[in-house]
């Protein structure tokens, strides 16, 4: 089996997940990587055996020597390092949030259909084993057509600890994690017509809101709503899971805490535990997260492989982008928002 070459930029707390993962992806792995920070490159570089180190992206790309760039920065460098590896027609992935506007994500991802390059945005919450799962139920027909969907993440993990940069931005839930939840609420029951949203900050140290309540009317007719808090102050402390309730003409499928799957229907009722793999690498309770990045990177390799469009490509990503903006807007002006206007 070919073995792509791939070259990683922004060796931060998020990119040790994906250097793990790449080291178990059949068909890829890390030959380079490049952080503007000295010490982190060292730490990772050492951490993962790579000799390859470059404190400047542009030195990265003039060397070349690899297949595919794994963009782990934070937004802020997403277009001008996506842009970059469209110059040097190298197909990339980005992590999310993809880019600082919905007009910079149009602009990249034109980029890269102009210059013939693969653009995959690393959202990696829908790859999770409980949401496929709860997506498989779907497709089964197990509770016929869904009209109605709630998809939940309500916690008070403290996020600030591991990303601190998360405090400090005046958008903070909707763009971090509510991204997420949207893209999630998309794939599960479809793109989306119009939004409606409410936010507020209820951490007074932190700059950006910390709740959101997202009503979303999907284009198949659904109507569904996305919750997300980090200001909710739970018995069990759920992190990093996403609650799942859709209702459908033949019956119910109702993803719990826990990870237990329940899908009611004239059948009855059956209950299946969707616990993620705690992967070699991984440590609770991040391993539902960390399985996921696996599984989008190995996706990643498969689609190059087979030529085939990923679940998450740039152009995929800009229906959820146009959702967060969205739902900044809504909350702003208290109004409905037409999102198909936007793309
Ligand atoms: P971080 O600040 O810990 O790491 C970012 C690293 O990128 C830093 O080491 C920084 O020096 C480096 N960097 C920034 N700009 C650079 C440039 N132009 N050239 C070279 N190096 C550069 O951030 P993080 O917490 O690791 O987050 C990174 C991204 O991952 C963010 O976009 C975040 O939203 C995302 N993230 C995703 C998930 C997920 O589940 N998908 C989880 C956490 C974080
Ligand atoms: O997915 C993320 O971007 C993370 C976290 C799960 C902590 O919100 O910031």
């Amino acid at each position: 089996m070919t073995v792509l070459k791939g070259a990683l930029i922004g060796c931060g707390f998020f990119a040790v997940n994906q250097l793990h993962a790449w080291k178990d992806v059949r068909g890829a792995g890390i030959v380079a990587i490049c952080d503007r920070d000295p010490e982190r490159l060292k730490i990772v570089g050492d951490q993962f055996g790579i000799d390859r180190r470059y404190g400047d992206a542009e030195a990265l790309f003039a060397d070349g020597g690899f297949d595919f760039v794994d963009i782990a920065t934070t937004v802020q460098s997403h277009r001008f390092l996506v842009e970059m590896a469209a110059r040097n027609k190298v197909p990339a992935i980005c992590q999310k949030p993809f880019a600082k506007t919905l007009s910079d994500a149009k602009a990249m991802v034109e980029a890269c259909r102009n210059a013939g390059i693969p653009l995959m945005v690393h959202e990696n919450f829908r790859w999770q084993t409980p949401i496929q799962a709860v997506g498989k139920a779907l497709d089964s027909n197990a509770i016929g057509t869904p009209f109605w969907g709630r998809f939940s993440f309500r916690s008070a993990y403290d996020v600030f600890s591991g990303q601190p940069y998360l405090a400090e931005g005046e958008r903070f839930i909707i763009e971090d994690l509510g991204i997420h939840t949207l893209d999630i609420a998309r794939y599960i029951l479809g793109d989306v017509r119009s939004l409606t949203a409410r936010t507020k900050r209820v951490n007074p140290a932190i700059k950006g809101e910390d709740v959101a309540t997202i009503l979303l009317d999907h284009e198949n007719g659904a109507t569904s709503v996305v919750d997300v808090s980090y200001a909710t102050k739970l018995s069990r402390e759920p992190f990093p899971e996403t609650l799942i309730e859709l209702d459908g003409s033949e019956g119910t499928i109702r993803l719990t805490q826990g990870y237990g799957l329940q899908v009611t229907n004239a059948k009855g009722t059956t209950t299946t535990d969707v616990s993620p793999k705690l992967l070699s690498w991984a440590s609770r309770p991040w391993h539902n997260i960390q399985e996921s990045v696996y599984a989008i990177q190995q996706h990643w390799v498969d689609q190059l492989e087979s030529g085939a469009q990923h679940s998450t490509s740039g152009a995929d990503n800009l229906k959820t982008f146009a959702l967060v903006e969205a739902a900044y807007d809504s909350a702003a002006r208290g109004q409905t928002i037409d999102v198909g206007a936007m793309l």
